[in-house]
């Protein structure tokens, strides 16, 4: 294959062409290899033999998280054990996880995925990448790390957790690039600030590499403005490979999909149906050359969009947009859909509230209710109860505007939502115990 940089630029009738040669062969592995495409394929009426076009992957059928969980933990794998180097698996609240299994050639091109975030930001050979994801069966760990490597960054893995050394590593050491969940890179920024560093000059980033979860574009701004850096937003997940999939140039328009390694489609998550470029809907996925783990038309429940046009960037690979959130983070409030993401886009331009919020879901008299519980900022007086119901009451109002639905605002003093190091937890969903 020709090297990376020019698989970046190719022209995308030639990266359709690697997506047709792969996923023909990938297509014929998985109904060859795994018990379950076979049973599904031929149920569908879906002929792997067949494929001529891109277009024809529309007659193959969906494979869903359950399917991959119901068959776990080998029952998915197109390859014999003992070609597979290394297993991550998702955070699975409800017991079975699914499983993500790769060979050589799997790390590898997941390794450059990842290095394209950084290569974007500018950085590579002289840089020094600070991963902070978690390590482990998290894929955000190695997945930065590997990709820091094939990127010819110096890579230093201090994990997730203890803010204050990540503190003291990011400035002695001169990390130049953070890879860390938003919500993380956040809480450091804080905790910096308030052990009387100023992390805008005491810091030495260029970049940060964020994902694992939405975050809205204030979000991001106040992020740039405390850590003096430039935040990329990367998308990826355990399913298909880990951080990755898609991510973001210095264009912050979109992240570029790794056309030459998964192929997009996006659907109605209602009919099934494909819609055209720049429609919002389900992102699914099929991986063009993965060997262990492949996918063939994997529904994500991430919600998000082709963006039509080419990037000023010169990468031909098409984006997505940011995602807007999950179909099962969707609230369906008195029937209007509003995901989390949006809340925060409003309770953002509030400049007395902080990043912290928490939406809190109740039930009463068969009704939902919406609480958004959301931070004041330090210097806020907490004890001005009328400044307090005032700042309250416009938020409401302003949701209201924004969203037309009614939330319930309720401020809290700060410090007062649990932080955390990986996915922060937005949603708290209380109505089963009314
Ligand atoms: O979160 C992989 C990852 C690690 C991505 C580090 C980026 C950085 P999972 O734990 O399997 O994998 O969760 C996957 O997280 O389906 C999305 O709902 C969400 N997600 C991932 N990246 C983003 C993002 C990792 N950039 C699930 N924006 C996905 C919004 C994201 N949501």
């Amino acid at each position: 294959m020709a090297d990376d940089k020019d698989v970046m630029t190719l022209p995308h009738e030639r990266l359709e062409e690697i997506q047709l040669e792969g996923i023909k062969k990938t297509v014929v592995s998985c109904y060859e290899n795994i018990p379950f495409y076979k049973r599904s394929f031929d149920e569908a009426g879906f002929d792997p033999y067949s494929m001529t076009s891109l277009d024809d992957l529309e007659r193959a059928p969906f494979v869903t998280k359950q399917d991959l969980r119901d068959n776990a933990p080998y029952g998915m794998l197109a390859v014999p054990l003992s070609k597979v180097r290394e297993i991550h698996m998702s955070s699975g609240t409800t017991g079975v996880a699914t499983v993500g299994a790769y060979t050589q050639h799997d790390l590898e091109f997941w390794a450059d995925c990842f290095a394209r975030g950084i290569r974007f930001a500018g950085c590579g050979a002289n840089d020094v990448v600070q991963v902070c994801y978690g390590y482990g069966l998290f894929t955000g760990g190695l997945g930065a790390h590997y990709g820091g490597l094939a990127s010819g960054a110096t890579v230093i893995p201090t994990s997730a957790g203890n803010t204050e050394r990540q503190i003291r590593i990011l400035r002695e050491m001169g990390t130049t690039v953070i890879a860390c969940t938003p919500s993380y890179a956040m809480h450091i920024a804080d905790t910096a600030l308030a052990m009387g560093v100023d992390p805008a000059r005491d810091f030495h980033l260029k970049a940060g590499i964020h994902g694992a979860e939405a975050f809205s574009d204030n979000f991001r701004r106040e992020l740039e403005r405390k850590l003096n850096y430039k935040v990329l937003d990367i998308y990826g997940l355990t399913e298909t490979m880990g951080p990755g999939v898609a991510v973001e140039c210095m264009e912050q328009d979109g992240l570029h999909l790794a056309e030459d390694h998964f192929y997009a489609e996006i659907i109605d998550p209602a009919t099934g149906k494909v819609l055209p470029d720049g429609e919002w809907g389900e992102l699914v996925l099929t991986t063009v050359d993965r060997e262990a783990s492949p996918v063939v038309r994997y529904r994500t429940r991430d919600i998000t969009r082709i963006l039509p046009g080419e990037c000023p960037c010169g990468c031909t690979h098409r984006r997505i947009d940011r995602l807007h959130g999950r179909t099962d983070d969707m609230l369906i409030i008195r029937g209007v859909n509003v995901f989390p993401s949006q809340i925060e886009d409003v309770m953002k331009t509030f400049d007395e509230v902080s990043s912290w919020y928490q939406i809190e879901l109740t039930r009463r008299n068969h009704l939902d209710v919406v609480t958004l519980k959301a931070e004041v900022n330090p210097d806020f007086d907490f004890d001005a109860i009328s400044a307090i119901e005032r700042l309250q009451n416009q938020i409401q109002a302003r949701l209201k505007t924004a969203l037309s639905v009614g939330i319930k605002v309720k401020l809290v003093e700060p410090q007062s939502i649990p932080r955390s190091e990986g996915k922060a937890k937005r949603v708290i969903d209380k109505r089963e115990e009314k």
